[in-house]
């Protein structure tokens, strides 16, 4: 944890670009050194480039740039959240590369500007979610009425999140209307995703056995919908039979603090079937819960939690970096690990003394 977010993210080193417009994006990205003001102009334009430059400052943890970025977010503010938010997970192999370029090519025909981010804590060892995906997504990134941006480079998870949901906000200012954010359904990541979007969308295949699908009760719970992928040729019928499966499922847990009762709707990505009706679904429920008060709750609730979290993040970034506290971490390890002192009486002690010294 302690070294949880030295990591300054520099894309380039861990990914290929997408295209040229992400390549010539990555090589400005090494100064981010414009007034606020300056990135906020661009962001207005709509200028991909800042955006990249922008999403890179609130990526970074210096201090300076994250003065930068306290004082752009502060900007963005007013121009944020008019988007609609969508939250996307499931394993790997589900299907979800290969639909968000399906439906966000739907939406761009429909006029709308979509940004794609990602949370995944793991993509700093695997390379990254999104842009090694680049093939499945080649048509969307090219648009220039799309934004694509692999996950922020981070080994604790909320440092991660954090960073999403700034670029999030980001890409609001920036005026785009849509945004998808992608989560490998494997863990945790879930929740944090779960605590930035408007509507969250699990993608699961036909007869493999929610088991082997790693999906925890916990998952299908937060979802608003569930949407069985791969609807095509020979996997048609079992994608059916898995939708009424699902429904009655579904019909076991109670209703939702959202009063909306989550759906169930089979997809195919190459065929183009259940796209138009899962964008209907998801502009119903925004109606839905526009109309009794829960997204305006919803979202509230989520700024308490991100409050907490940078909380959390900002406490916890300033402890590890103190230079006695790292001092006196690594000698108290020792004794831990030999067992001569009890972690939690470290723990306090270490606690105690760096905060009376900073009260
Ligand atoms: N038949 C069929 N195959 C699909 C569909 N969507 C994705 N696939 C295939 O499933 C595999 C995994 O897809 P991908 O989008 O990369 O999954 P991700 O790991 O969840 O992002 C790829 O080989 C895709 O070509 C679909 O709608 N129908
Ligand atoms: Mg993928």
């Amino acid at each position: 944890m302690g070294k949880s977010d030295n990591d300054v993210s520099k894309p380039g080193d861990q990914h290929k670009p997408v295209n040229e417009k992400t390549v010539a994006a990555f090589k400005k990205q090494k100064k981010p050194e414009r007034l606020p003001e300056e990135y906020f102009r661009g962001l207005k334009a709509r200028d991909p480039i800042i955006l990249s430059q922008a999403i890179t400052l609130v990526e970074s943890v210096l201090p300076r740039h994250r003065e930068l970025a306290s004082k752009l977010m502060e900007l963005c503010t007013p121009s944020t959240g008019k988007a609609v938010r969508i939250g996307i997970t499931g394993v790997p192999g589900v299907g979800k590369s290969t639909f968000i370029e399906a439906f966000g090519l739907y939406l761009i025909s429909l006029g709308k500007k979509i940004a794609v981010l990602a949370v995944d804590p793991s993509s700093s060892k695997s390379g990254g979610s999104i842009l090694g995906d680049k093939t499945r997504m080649e048509k969307l990134a090219a648009s220039p009425e799309a934004f694509i941006r692999p996950s922020p480079a981070g080994t604790s998870l909320g440092g991660v999140a954090r960073k999403t949901r700034e670029a999030m906000l980001l890409c609001e200012a920036a005026g785009f209307d849509v945004i998808i954010v992608e989560t490998v359904g494997v863990g945790q990541s879930e929740v944090a995703v779960h605590s930035m979007v408007d509507f969250f969308l699990l993608l699961m295949l036909a007869g493999a056995g929610d088991e082997m699908q790693g999906i925890k009760r916990g998952i299908m719970e937060m979802a608003d919908a569930i949407a069985i992928t791969k609807a095509d040729g020979l996997n048609l019928n079992p994608a059916n039979r898995a939708v009424k499966e699902y429904r009655s499922a579904l019909h076991l847990y109670p209703l939702p603090e959202s009063g909306w009762t989550p759906e169930v709707i089979s997809c195919s990505a190459t065929k183009n079937t259940g796209i138009t009706e899962i964008w209907e679904m998801i502009t119903e429920y925004i109606k839905f819960t526009r109309n009794n008060g829960y997204l305006d709750k919803l979202r509230k609730n989520q700024s308490l939690y991100w409050f907490y979290e940078s909380l959390r993040e900002g406490i916890e970034n300033q402890f590890f970096q103190n230079p006695e506290v790292r001092k006196k971490i690594s000698e108290m390890e020792k004794a831990v690990k030999e067992q001569s002192l009890e972690p939690y009486i470290a723990a306090r002690k270490l606690l105690k003394e760096y905060f009376e010294k900073n009260s």
